[in-house]
């Protein structure tokens, strides 16, 4: 045993010479590491359909591709995929519900504007048991009162109102999780609402989204308990034309209300990076929700890859010590591979975007930088990119007790043969 130890620390101890060769603390950052909780979202388990058996299709310009197997049915199918994933992690994590996934009484469907934390419950015990957060999102798409693509928006009093009453009850739900929980909720409002074609009065139902998000977030609520959050978007199947929650319309929001500004990686013009947002929003606003997404061509919502974005974003996070600043959540929906092993794939991406990060000489490259290095600055961020992370990241897996390198794999085909080919 103690040889088998040996061999595999072997390895590890030389990267972190390495490291300490360019004036890296690895212990410092894996230490680091262990303390971020990345917010897993709930509907890439089962393709965005939640448990409310309306049989509604999902609208609100969001699309699902792929129909692999084993798709969550209920949430007890849903908890034990999450289980799965996270066992596949290291570290502690979050889980970030939507609210169409309430367990609701079999035969008495409770509608948005009436659902109560009782029906979270269920979520609640689970995640105590378990030790993890949860964060909250309001479902303001796949409703027959949302399918002309506005809610809170909507010319209609009515249909706004029963949108707002939604809000409300979904702020309450935050708060009784993170009460319940002992972590604070976050509550990410997105909404659907916008025109395929230009509209003519752009005006109208931005200020009545003001006015709507005003009445949601009038009652008082404990920080301790849950917090809000907004998330703009450019354009949306059936909305290319116009937003109404657009980027500037909930900067601006958040800045004057003094909400959380989420920004979700998928949701601006193609050559607009969120890595490069951050600095600036956070220059104003206390804190940002990240959707973490990759988009292709379009807000296509893939799975999370290391990609230089990914590792952009990391790095904007750790340079700018922005990790108490910044929640990361994630935001992807594939079903054209196995769901649980789509999860794993873009939280450990996220992680190692992460570790890199916390890895790197920022010191140093900051000072060439300063002094106008600018040929030492390009040749040493080129180099660091070949030193020995992937090790370091085994020695973190392996110390978190999960499956280092590819080895997770191999648990999740068996979970897949076991469990989710059978549903
Ligand atoms: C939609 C937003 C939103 C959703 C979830 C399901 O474009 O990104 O965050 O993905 O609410
Ligand atoms: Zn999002």
């Amino acid at each position: 045993m103690a040889a088998a130890t040996t061999s595999v620390d072997a390895p590890f101890e030389q990267a972190r010479e390495q490291y300490a060769e360019w004036g890296v603390d690895v212990d410092a950052a894996l230490h680091r590491l262990s303390t971020i909780a990345i917010s897993l979202h709930c509907w890439q388990g089962d393709d965005v359909v939640g448990f409310e058996g309306t049989g509604q299709a999902i609208g609100g310009g969001l699309a699902v591709t792929g129909n692999y197997p084993g798709r969550a049915r209920n949430a007890d199918e849903l908890r034990a995929d999450l289980d799965r994933v996270f066992s596949l992690l290291p570290g502690r994590h979050r889980l970030n519900l939507h609210a169409s996934y309430g367990e609701f009484p079999a035969g008495h469907p409770v509608d948005r504007d009436a659902i109560e934390p009782e029906y979270f419950r269920g979520w609640m015990d689970w995640a105590r048991s378990r030790r993890i957060g949860i964060d909250f999102n309001p479902t303001y798409f796949a409703h027959p009162l949302a399918a002309d693509g506005y809610t809170l928006a909507h010319p209609d009093p009515g249909i706004r109102r029963f949108w707002i009453d939604h809000g409300i009850a979904c702020r309450r739900i935050a708060a009784a999780i993170g009460t319940a929980i002992g972590s604070p909720s976050i509550n990410n409002i997105w909404i659907p609402d916008g025109s395929k074609e230009p509209p003519v009065d752009r005006k109208g139902p931005r200020a009545r989204l003001a006015e709507s998000l005003d009445a949601v977030f009038a009652e008082p609520i404990d920080p301790m308990a849950a917090r809000d959050a907004v998330e703009g978007k450019l354009f949306g199947i059936g909305s290319e034309s116009y937003v109404v929650g657009s980027h500037e319309f909930y900067y601006g929001y958040a800045l004057t209300r003094k909400k959380i500004l989420c920004l979700d990686a998928g949701h601006y013009h193609p050559t607009e990076v969120v890595s490069d947002k951050l600095s600036a929003v956070l220059t104003h606003l206390d804190e940002v929700l990240l959707h973490v997404s990759r988009g292709v061509r379009w807000d296509s919502d893939h799975v999370v890859i290391l990609s230089d974005e990914l590792l952009a974003i990391a790095q904007e996070i750790v340079r700018g010590d922005y990790l108490e600043r910044v929640h990361i959540g994630l935001d992807f929906f594939d079903a054209t591979i196995n769901r649980v092993a789509a999860w794993v794939i873009g939280t450990r991406a996220m992680l190692k975007a992460l570790l890199i990060a916390l890895l790197e000489p920022t010191e140093s490259l900051r000072r060439l930088e300063a002094e106008g290095d600018l040929t030492s600055r390009l040749a040493l961020l080129e180099e660091i990119k070949a030193l020995p992370f992937g090790t370091v990241w085994d020695h973190h897996c392996r110390t978190h007790g999960v499956p280092p390198g590819r080895d997770w794999l191999a648990e999740v085909k068996e979970y897949e043969r076991t469990v989710l080919a059978q549903r």
